[in-house]
This record gives C-alpha cells, sequence and structure tokens, in this order.
C-alpha cells in the first residue's frame, strides 16, 4: 500500500458560491448561459459515463486507441517523475499512462470532486506500490499550487475538456499551465478535432437520449442546491454545429412561456417560448490551431498524434 495524501485548496464553500455566481450571470444575461461544470453532480457524472459508451459518443474510445498505442512514446519523450492530471474524475485513462511512466515518483490527480479523489486515488495507491498518489482538491481552471515533488513533470488534460473553455478562457489556461510548468517539462492535451457536421451532431445527441438527459440534469442541480423550480422536462434539448466558432452548443430550449423561480438568489427568470439556454459549448479542433495556441502560451508542439479515424488527437507539447 503506497502513501495517499488528499490536500484541498479549494475552500468548501467556494464552490457554491461559484455555483450562485454563475447562474445569477448565467440566467440575467443575453442570450441566457450556463458553465457546463455544472453538470457533474453524482447523476451526472454516472450520465457522462454512460455517454461515453454510446455508439454516437466517439471521443472516449478514440483518446483510449491513442493512449493504448502510444503511452510508451508518451512516457519515454516525458521522461516523467511527476504526472498531474487535470480533472482527473475517475482516472480511467490514466492507467496506461501509469503503466508505461517506469519511473514515475508521484502521481497528482487534481478535481473539483473530493469523493472522486478519494476513490480512484486510494484504489491507485493500494494496486501500486512504490507510486506516491497526491490528490487535490483544486479548480484547475484557476492557479493551482502543486506539491514539492521531483521532475520533470508532465501535466495531462485528457478527453477534450478543454474544449469546454471559451477562447480567452482557453488561452488563460494555457497560460496558468505553463506557469505550473519548468523547462524540460511537459503538457498532454486532448483535443476532439473537426469533423463531418452529421457525426459530431449525433454524438451530442445520441438516439438513446442519454446526453438529452445530462443535458437537463444541470437543471436539477440548481433545483437542488438553490432550492428553484425547473421543470426539466419542459425543456428540449438542442444540439447544433457553429460553423464561425467550428464548436458544438448544447442548449436547452424553453417548450413554453414559463417562469421559473431561484429563491436562493431571489430571482424569477421569464424564459418565451422557445427561448434557449447554452449549456455547453464543446470546441473542436485543427491541428493548426492547436499548435498556434500553444505556442502563444510559451509551449512548443514536439508531437501530434491521432487515432486511426483522425477523430481525436493527443498533442505533447514541452515547456
Ligand atoms: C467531458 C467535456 C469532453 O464536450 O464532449 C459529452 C462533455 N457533453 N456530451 C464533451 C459532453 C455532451 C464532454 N467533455
Amino acid at each position: 500500500m503506497s502513501p495517499f495524501r488528499l490536500t484541498r485548496t479549494l475552500p468548501e464553500d467556494a464552490t457554491d458560491a461559484a455555483l450562485r455566481a454563475d447562474v445569477l450571470q448565467g440566467l440575467t444575461g443575453s442570450p441566457r448561459t450556463l458553465p457546463p461544470k455544472w453538470f457533474y453532480d453524482a447523476r451526472g457524472s454516472e450520465l457522462f459515463e454512460e455517454i461515453t459508451a454510446l455508439p454516437e459518443y466517439y471521443p472516449t474510445r478514440a483518446e483510449r486507441e491513442i493512449l493504448l498505442a502510444r503511452s510508451g512514446e508518451i512516457a519515454e519523450a516525458s521522461g516523467a517523475r511527476t504526472l498531474i492530471e487535470l480533472g482527473s474524475g475517475s482516472s480511467e485513462k490514466t492507467r496506461h499512462l501509469l503503466d508505461a511512466l517506469t519511473g514515475l515518483h508521484t502521481y497528482v490527480p487534481v478535481d473539483v470532486s473530493e469523493s472522486a479523489l478519494t476513490l480512484a486515488g486510494r484504489a491507485l495507491a493500494a494496486e501500486r506500490p512504490g507510486l506516491n498518489v497526491h490528490a487535490l482538491v483544486d479548480d484547475f481552471t484557476g492557479s493551482m499550487t502543486l506539491p514539492d515533488t521531483p521532475g520533470p513533470r508532465l501535466v495531462v488534460f485528457l478527453g477534450g475538456t478543454i474544449g469546454n473553455l471559451l477562447p480567452d478562457e482557453r488561452t488563460a489556461f494555457l497560460a496558468s499551465v505553463r506557469a505550473m510548468l519548468a523547462p524540460g517539462d511537459a503538457l498532454l492535451l486532448g483535443t476532439d478535432l473537426v469533423k463531418d457536421e452529421e457525426v459530431l451532431v449525433r454524438a451530442y445527441d445520441d438516439a438513446a437520449g442519454v446526453t438529452a438527459a445530462f443535458n437537463r440534469n444541470v437543471l436539477a442541480v440548481i433545483n437542488r442546491e438553490l432550492g428553484a423550480d425547473f421543470d426539466p422536462a419542459a425543456f428540449e434539448h438542442v444540439a447544433v454545429w457553429d460553423a464561425g466558432h467550428e464548436w458544438i452548443e448544447m442548449r436547452l430550449r424553453s417548450r413554453e412561456r414559463q417562469t421559473v423561480k431561484i429563491p436562493a438568489l431571489g430571482l424569477a427568470v421569464d424564459f418565451a417560448a422557445g427561448e434557449e439556454l447554452r449549456t455547453e459549448v464543446s470546441a473542436k479542433f485543427r491541428e493548426e490551431r492547436v499548435r498556434e495556441e500553444l505556442d502563444a502560451a510559451g509551449m512548443e508542439p514536439v508531437r501530434w498524434w491521432t487515432d486511426e479515424g483522425g477523430r481525436f488527437a493527443l498533442s505533447l507539447s514541452v515547456a
């Protein structure tokens, strides 16, 4: 049994304060928006796990294919002694990397969910004698304090989650990652790629309706946390491809004119019939754009791998 430590940087009440601020700002603005990070309560995380197994949702399988094929190369190129995973969740895909990184000293999973970190972190520490697991409860979109562990460091951000950030948020995020790295440290980034519109839209609007349930779940989160009275069934799930921005948008479209009360914020929100609330942006990338953005953040892209189908990419860049 290896050492397992957990450090909480994020204050216990930060999540609640952030949710209130986001809901207030997002539902009083025009157009109405909610940040996608609020999808992931226990039910939302369960629904997302279901999404990753859907026939239409290819990114998880495509990324796993790359990790399976390339973990050895990634390990060799990075020589990492510390592996930091942002938004680690269940740490499932990371196992291939952990197997390949033979000289690894410490694994640092970072997530806002303490329960996910404890579950995954303890299991890993038990399975891998000699590996230190130091979990961080933190919001990786802010600046983070990392434990003092040996370099080189490899930061990994998988799943294509960087696509959830808007362009200026992405710039700030890459700059904050760059700031955590010393010369010779590296970033492994997963990005979903631009492809046929039909394939993209189906991935976010599956036949079984799992993504629709995932989308509506954010309303249940606001009902529970802020005492709101959203009727999730009164909103239709919408997934559209925005060709100008090259991103998928998920929206919830009000089926009728309705007023929703959010007592914790002293707020009543009117929705017109057909009015849409944007709940997620999921940007899709081209190699050139990924390179440019990494370069602008002061990172040097050194490797680019895709799955056989060319649907998803992992890139490795060095500080
Ligand atoms: C977890 C952010 C990578 O954008 O594809 C899945 C979330 N949303 N289906 C994505 C999601 C709808 C997913 N990420």
